[in-house]
């Protein structure tokens, strides 16, 4: 059996990750499955999501960091198993939301290396596409109520992103513009990327 490949879409909150994840799925058919983290589902999600919703629930920034983490600890063995299941896995955010989220917090402590540790061995994806929009992001109305959708910590985030690539490396992954960008035309430019992924023969899972 031929193992699946794992794709990861990251970015920034309303960069159309959804949408795009959701195009990659319909267009693998039966082959793909998407999973997205947070995964709100699961105990630990709901935790997770409380905290995103509800302005009074606070906890320590390590604590929702570690709980973020934990939520991707839950899911590893059925990503693996539909990998070796020959099922690609599409992940809508994944383990650089997870770093670049709380290390924008700017807390003493919890740097980039800090909070990247609790993933290591994690699956790594055969293929990351970070959507980034480099539009000022003052034009940008629409955020939602949640947690970190303020246009200030976003900036915060970009950057933090940036810093967390430098810092850990990545050959399979690709920075994609969506700035001004349709729909039709993101689909358009992540299409060969995906079908090339597919296509490629990978010998076992990486991990982090
Ligand atoms: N987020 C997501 C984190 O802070 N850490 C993580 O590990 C992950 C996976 O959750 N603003 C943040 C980014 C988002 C928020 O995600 C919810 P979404 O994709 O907007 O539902
Ligand atoms: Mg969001």
């Amino acid at each position: 059996m031929v193992r699946g490949k794992l794709i990861l879409i990251e970015g920034l909150d309303r960069t159309g990750k959804s949408t795009q994840c959701e195009n990659v799925v319909n267009a693998l058919g039966n082959d793909a499955v998407l999973i997205k983290f947070p995964d709100r589902t699961t105990k630990i999600g709901q935790l997770i999501n409380q905290y995103l919703t509800d302005k009074d629930f606070e906890l320590p920034a390590q604590s929702i960091h570690l709980l973020f983490s934990a939520n991707r600890w839950e899911l590893k063995e059925e990503i693996h198993s539909m990998l070796k299941a020959g099922k690609h896995v599409v992940l809508d955010r994944y383990v650089y939301s997870g770093v670049a989220y709380s290390a924008a917090k700017g807390i003493q402590g919890m740097d980039i290396s800090w909070c990247f540790n609790p993933d290591k061995g994690l699956l790594k994806p055969d293929l990351t596409l970070f959507f980034s929009n480099s539009s000022n992001m003052r034009d940008r109305e629409g955020f939602g109520e949640e947690r970190y959708e303020k246009v200030e910590f976003q900036r915060q985030v970009r950057d933090t992103f940036f810093n967390v690539f430098d810092q850990i490396k990545d050959s399979n992954r690709i920075v994609i513009d969506v700035s001004d960008k349709s729909i039709d035309e993101v689909f358009s430019e992540i299409k060969p990327l995906i079908h090339d992924v597919i296509n490629k023969e990978l010998g076992e899972c990486v991990y982090f």
